[in-house]
């Protein structure tokens, strides 16, 4: 059984499989203290490439942002799975995640893990940002070691007419994945070399803003996207 398997396997991380185990500190963090930053480089595809930048500042909604290139024109179920785990590709991260034991859903109801769906433009371009009010980076309900997978069809949201669509959404093929690691939370650790001081200059512009973390590490984001 999974049990036995990971005996065999050396995750440090009990509660996400992650190899790295991030939950300790994540936990402690409270409402006085800072923005947490995480990222998910997409893994386990040979077309499928993507990186996922995510923010919570203490307090706020979790903004998800990323590029996923070399999709199938059309929509593609996206969402957080349980585990960190990709001992055996995009398969060992279990199923969404679900703290709550409820139905599949969408955006705003069902599994925490539940983000929609993405659209690939004719290029097989995704670009996206999601206000993700469930999804939590900071406490116990942190999906920083869990993973992200992008499927091969579209999600149905739990409206389809099947026992599947309850569980899946029957988005079909797990495509590409990658696992959510917290990053550092100086910001100018998002910025890209050589614009540390851009990044400066925003923190110090946004200093009285409450809403500057974000603005900050968007702007040094998209910057660094430019590139
Ligand atoms: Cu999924
Ligand atoms: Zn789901």
């Amino acid at each position: 059984m999974r049990i036995q398997e990971f005996n065999h396997i050396d995750t440090s991380c009990p509660r996400t499989r992650a190899e790295t185990c991030q939950c300790e500190s994540v936990d402690r963090l409270t409402e006085d203290s800072n923005t947490v930053v995480a990222q998910c480089i997409l893994e386990h595809s040979d077309a499928v490439k993507g990186t996922i930048l995510l923010i919570q500042a203490p307090g706020t909604v979790t903004l998800i942002k990323g590029t996923i290139t070399g999709l199938e024109p059309g929509l593609h179920g996206f969402h957080i799975h349980e585990f960190g785990d990709m001992t055996d590709g995009c398969k060992s991260m279990g199923g969404h995640y679900n703290p709550d034991n409820v139905e599949h859903g969408d955006i705003t109801q069902g599994h925490v893990g539940d983000l929609g769906n993405i659209t690939a433009d004719d290029s097989g371009t995704a670009k996206f940002t999601i206000q993700a009010k469930r999804v939590e980076l900071i406490g116990s309900r942190s999906v920083i070691g869990r993973g992200f997978v992008v499927h091969s069809d579209e999600d149905d949201l739990g409206k389809g007419r099947d026992e599947e669509s309850k569980k899946t959404g029957n988005a079909g093929d797990r495509l590409a994945c990658g696992v959510i690691v917290a990053r550092s939370q100086e910001m100018t650790e998002v910025a890209p070399p050589g614009k540390e001081k851009m990044v400066k200059g925003l923190k110090k512009k946004f200093k009285k803003d409450k809403s500057a973390p974000y603005a900050i590490a968007w702007a040094a984001h998209n910057k660094a996207k430019k590139k």
